[in-house]
């Protein structure tokens, strides 16, 4: 017997049965890519110097907050971040802020906790029963940090760290770094009688000399006679080898692992507490600085050689795809262009969660304190300096702390 076909309202209410399915599975990131979990990790806007040569005639009071304070422009660019991140996650994030899906953390300088406010006004507006004050689309959102002695996450590079010193030291011989100072050796001969700075230290040359001649050309400053363009150029590039050095060049992972790698571990943390359903956050970021971005991308071998502009942002996705975990990492240096992709060596640009933290794992530090090799003697000696430089008080609440909510973060 030949099967009577379907009459049409049956096949009509079968088809429709299948388009929600197939919309439910959509919606439900079953079949299509579901953004779950967001990083950020951004340095700060525009600022005025934080210090500057002995012969510069521009000294701090030039300056309308004096040095190292965030400015209108870097107010600015970070309110541009706050519009762009908005776009970017209208669809993932709530209409309005959340306190459970969302967490910032600064380190606690000034222009950090400025920029993550700055960028916080543009990302939550106060929408609907959020609105408290009609003339004022403004709503306070948290943004949490810690003291600068107690920052074992976003403050680097962590210099407190015996065995970091040694490979700094090392990598300053190395031949590979030698190699590449040669070129720069006689022009920075000439440093000491233009700038009246007589160290050769690569970071004293990038913080003392090109970085507040960066900052005034940024402010319509008239610079020196000699900060030609071609000398401007040659001191960008010092300070470009300041920072590789720093993190690179010689023994970068076990460097890694001291420093950058402190923040991949909490990161990876965060994202497995996610896949594990055992949190609701959906967008953690840090405000940070040219040094924590920079120490991040070089753990996670993605780092261009730049130093980091102001408010770069390197962004760190999770997504479920077909019932897998996958992590997208992008940078955004440039305001004209949307951010780069990143790819994890060894992986694809979307790299399954797995084979992310098998490949980052070298760079995990297991024991802070055991690696950097600080001893009971460097630890008495570092609290001999907490009690001179805060005071009885403040020492014996860090030292509490130090004992009771930091293990593993404190013990230096
Ligand atoms: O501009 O991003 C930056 C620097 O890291 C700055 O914020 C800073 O703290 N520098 C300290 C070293 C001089």
């Amino acid at each position: 017997m030949n099967a009577a076909p379907l009459p049409v309202a049956r096949a009509a209410s079968l088809l429709l049965g299948f388009l929600l399915l197939l919309l439910f599975c959509l919606d439900h990131g079953v079949l299509a890519k579901e953004l779950k979990f967001v990083t950020l990790v951004f340095r700060h806007g525009d600022r005025s110097p934080i210090e500057t040569f002995p012969n510069d005639p521009i000294k701090e009071s030039s300056w309308p907050q004096g040095f190292g304070q965030l400015t209108q422009l870097g107010i600015q660019q970070h309110y541009e971040l706050g519009e762009y991140i908005r776009k970017r996650y209208s669809k993932f994030l709530n209409e309005s802020y959340n306190h459970q899906q969302i967490y910032i953390r600064s380190t606690d300088v000034d222009r950090t906790l400025m920029s993550a406010m700055a960028n916080l006004a543009a990302l939550f507006p106060p929408e609907g029963t959020s609105i408290w004050n009609p003339n004022l689309l403004w709503q306070p959102i948290p943004v949490h940090t810690v003291s600068l002695p107690e920052d074992r996450l976003l403050y680097l590079p962590f210099r407190n760290c015996p065995r970091f010193q040694e490979l700094e030291s090392e990598t300053l011989k190395s031949e590979e770094f030698q190699k590449r100072l040669h070129p720069y050796k006689d022009f920075i001969e000439t440093l000491p009688k233009l700038s009246g700075f007589h160290s050769q230290d690569l970071f004293g040359i990038w913080s003392k000399i090109y970085d507040p001649l960066y900052c005034e050309s940024v402010h319509n400053f008239t610079l020196p006679t000699w900060a030609t363009e071609d000398t401007i150029t040659k001191l960008r590039e010092l300070s470009e080898l300041s920072l590789l050095s720093l993190y690179g060049i010689h023994k970068q992972k076990e460097k890694s692992r001291l420093q950058g790698g402190v923040l991949v571990n909490e990161i990876l943390n965060d994202v497995k507490s996610v896949t594990q359903a055992s949190s609701d956050r959906k967008l953690v970021m840090y405000s940070a600085h040219d040094t924590t971005l920079s120490g991040l991308q070089m753990a996670l071998e993605v780092y261009n050689g730049k130093l980091p502009p102001y408010a770069s942002c390197h962004f760190m996705e999770l997504y479920l795809d077909k019932g897998q975990y996958f992590m997208e990492m992008f940078y955004r240096n440039e305001t004209q262009h949307e951010p780069h992709p990143l790819t994890l060596p060894g992986c694809t640009h979307s790299c399954p969660l797995e084979k992310f933290a098998e490949l980052v794992a070298p760079v995990l530090p297991q024991d802070w304190s055991a690696e950097c090799r600080i001893t009971s003697d460097h630890q008495e000696l570092k609290n001999k300096s907490l009690f001179v430089s805060f005071g009885p008080g403040t020492f014996m609440f860090l030292l509490k702390k130090q004992k009771s909510n930091f293990p593993g973060r404190f013990d230096t």
